[in-house]
């Protein structure tokens, strides 16, 4: 359970399905479509230079669906995590806030940030939290270009040193915990299998199995919501007897 008597590294990697259970929509599956448009074809560069003002609705309509989720117990179980482990890296690929709302305090952002809107023209950047957002399209209060919201769209390179601390924490872990997600965007989905290439395990949770289950030396199937707090109730007491023993 301890790994050489220290406590286990671990890496987590999360997912939309991870806040499933708070009420937001995930992108793939069933309920994950948006009007007729699918998110992942409104998530392109090129879709917001066609239309800017439908990108942004289907960012103001998200906006005021998260505005009104609250952290579920799998986000939770992830804070205690982070207390009692000496090693411990969340890494996420949602954009709702969640994570930190829950109070997790650190918190590796691959595709950035719902609540954060940023010039499509100069280097204006800001937290914004206003629903729904007025005008619409928002403008830079600077300069008066467009605004965009600070997410990584397909296509657009993630920011290479949260990449990076997320590959280093993926490859020195003990245990990766893979949570909510398809595992079908990449960069983000290779991350596991750094840890399996080095030796250490990987644990999904998830509703379906997905391309990594297989790959997976255990997989939790069922709303993270319930399955992750139940492991780690049950892991955590192992953890403290191993310790009790030394
Ligand atoms: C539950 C549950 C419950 C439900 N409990 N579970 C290699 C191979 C092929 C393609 C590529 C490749 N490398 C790169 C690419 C291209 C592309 C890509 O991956 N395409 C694939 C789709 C084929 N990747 C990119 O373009 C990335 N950029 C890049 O590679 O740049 C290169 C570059 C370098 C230098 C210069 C320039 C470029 C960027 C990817 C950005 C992804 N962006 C989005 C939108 C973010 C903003 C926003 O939120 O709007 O990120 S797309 C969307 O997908 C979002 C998500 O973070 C991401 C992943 O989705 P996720 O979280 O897995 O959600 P779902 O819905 O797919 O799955 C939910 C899961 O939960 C399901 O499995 C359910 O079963 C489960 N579930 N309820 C537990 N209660
Ligand atoms: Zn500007």
């Amino acid at each position: 359970m301890t790994v050489g008597g220290r406590l286990p590294r671990v890496a987590v990697l999360t997912g939309a399905g991870i806040s499933a259970g708070s009420g937001v929509p995930t992108f793939r599956g069933a309920g994950g479509l948006w009007r007729q448009y699918h998110p992942q074809e409104l998530a392109t560069p090129e879709a917001f230079a066609r239309d800017p003002k439908l990108v942004w609705e289907f960012y103001d309509w998200r906006r005021q669906r998260i505005a009104a989720c609250r952290p579920n117990p799998a986000h939770l179980t992830l804070v205690e995590m982070e207390n009692i482990l000496p090693d411990f890296t969340l890494v996420t690929q949602n954009v709702d806030g969640l994570h930190t709302q829950a109070g997790s305090r650190r918190v590796l952002l691959l595709h950035g940030d719902i609540w954060t809107v940023r010039c499509t023209a100069c280097a204006f950047r800001e937290t914004n939290r206003q629903t729904p957002l007025e005008p619409l399209p928002p403008l830079c209060p600077q300069c008066g270009q467009l605004l965009r919201p600070d997410v990584v769209w397909f296509g657009e390179a993630l920011d290479s040193a949260v990449f990076a601390a997320a590959r280093r924490a993926f490859r020195q872990a003990d245990l990766a915990l893979v949570i909510g997600t398809s595992a079908l965007v990449y960069p983000a989905a290779e991350l596991p299998y750094l840890t399996k290439q080095a030796g250490g395990q990987i644990l999904e949770f998830n509703t379906e199995r997905t391309p990594l289950s297989s790959l997976a030396d255990a997989v939790f199937l069922g709303p993270s919501e319930e399955t992750l707090p139940a492991w780690w109730a049950e892991y955590r007491h192992q953890l403290e007897r191993t310790m009790d023993r030394r």
